[in-house]
């Protein structure tokens, strides 16, 4: 017998994968955090949580909200996966513990540092480009352009076909939510997409000084199968590309929205890693991520049953107001870690020092040389059942 006191649980009829929740998710958000600690969302039949000390509770406690069913809508143990699980973000301990100490060797602040010179060099180069044109596409010049450059050179694979990183990562990124529009729209052409990519994920198609070809250097040392290998490849690239790009969009629209901000990041670089965290905080790139219960589990006296999804929704934990003062004001001095964006936990991203690096890279040259951004239109989002961000950002820069 539990001692403690049940309560009823709170209902919401939102579809958080609607398009009118995913053009401006804040309110909703608000009502969820504000309905309880969790709240049934009978659209689907699952459990969502908004607060920041619920999420991060959850995430924290692999035990009790498990990753191995998918960590989408779609119950890997009730219907079979769009494509083979992933054997890091998809899986549990015991696979987890041993696929993940292969990547936090691969992606250690220290492994990554020694990319610094060649991203800062390839920053450099296309921010120079960007001032010569003065007028230009920030998400398809800039956040797109930097890291599908950068990027799969550091992971080692061939400039042949690279346009299919873009469709791959949405056919991923839309696959965590419900067969909806979204999810078939990105599908459309999903067997070329994926045969690509998984031709890129063998040893023979990896350069020999690449991120990936330090994978397969594990099944040499025994700690992974070649099978494994390849689909650890595949992990980076589904996870490394969409993710940096949504993230460098929504900096430069906080950038530009927020004109003060940039200046006072101008005058003092050396907020330039902290105002990341804070773009990351205030419009995060991944909104949400799933778990499955493995048992039945009391949250806030709310029974929550075994076998049941729980919607995380870490941009909500972002800005819950028992977390975080002025949660809604973009503030670049703010001190923003904490915030839910890698996740947190034994999954907690993995690559984030991969993302902290390009981000460093191209904020540090744009610093140095733009004085303001002016939109030159209206931004358009790129709607996406995880991600959050733009599909176009007409700008003109104002140089130094
Ligand atoms: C895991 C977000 C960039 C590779 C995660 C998780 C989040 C996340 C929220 C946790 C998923 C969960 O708990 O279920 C982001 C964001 C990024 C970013 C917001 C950019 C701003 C990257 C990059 C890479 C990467 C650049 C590759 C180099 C991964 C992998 C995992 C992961 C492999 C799975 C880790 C595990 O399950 O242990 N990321 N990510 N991410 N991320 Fe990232
Ligand atoms: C993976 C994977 C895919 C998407 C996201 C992610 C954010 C990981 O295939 O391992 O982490």
């Amino acid at each position: 017998m539990s001692m403690e006191a049940t309560v009823d649980r709170p209902v919401s009829t939102i579809d958080p994968f609607s398009h009118a929740f995913l053009s401006d998710p804040y309110p909703h958000h608000e009502a969820m955090r504000e309905a309880g600690p969790v709240v049934w969302l009978e659209h689907y039949g699952i459990w969502a949580m908004a607060r920041h000390q619920e999420v991060r509770d959850a995430l924290t406690d692999w035990q009790t909200y498990c990753s191995g069913a998918g960590v989408g809508l779609s119950d890997f143990r009730k219907e079979p996966p769009w494509r083979p699980p992933s054997i890091i973000l998809e899986a549990d301990p015991p696979l987890h513990t041993r696929t993940r100490a292969v990547l936090t060797r691969i992606l250690s602040p220290a492994a990554i540092n020694i990319l610094r010179e060649t991203f800062a060099r390839e920053a450099e180069a296309l921010v120079d480009r960007l001032l010569e044109q003065r007028e230009f596409d920030g998400v398809a010049d800039l956040a797109e352009a930097y890291p599908l450059k950068v990027f799969p050179d550091a992971v080692g694979i061939s400039e042949e076909g690279r346009e299919n990183l873009l469709p791959y990562g949405s056919m991923v990124f839309n696959s965590f939510g419900p067969r909806n529009d979204l999810f078939d729209k990105a599908m459309a052409n999903a067997g070329p997409v994926r045969d690509w990519i998984m031709s890129k994920c063998s040893r023979a198609a990896l350069a020999p000084s690449g991120l990936g070809m330090r994978i397969f250097e594990a099944v040499d040392a025994g700690e992974l199968s070649e099978a494994e290998a390849g689909m650890l490849v595949r992990s980076f690239l589904s996870a490394g590309i969409d993710t940096t790009v949504y993230g460098l969009g929504n900096a430069l629209y906080c950038f530009a929205s927020n004109p003060e901000q940039w200046t006072i990041l101008r005058e003092s670089p050396n907020l330039i890693r902290g105002s990341f965290e804070e773009v990351l905080r205030f419009e995060a790139p991944v909104q949400t991520f799933f778990r499955t219960t493995t048992k039945a589990v009391d949250v806030g006296g709310v029974h929550i049953g075994d076998g049941e999804k729980v919607l995380l929704f870490l941009a909500a934990a972002n800005r819950d107001p028992r977390r975080w003062d002025k949660p809604d004001t973009f503030d670049v001095r703010r001190r923003a870690t904490g915030h839910m964006t890698f996740g947190t936990g034994i999954h907690g991203c993995v690559g984030q020092a991969v993302a902290r690096l390009e981000s460093e890279a191209i904020f540090g040259a744009l610093a140095r040389r733009v004085a303001s951004f002016e939109m030159t239109g209206q931004p358009e989002r790129r709607l996406n059942n995880t991600l959050r961000g733009l599909d176009t950002l007409p700008l003109r820069v104002v140089p130094v």
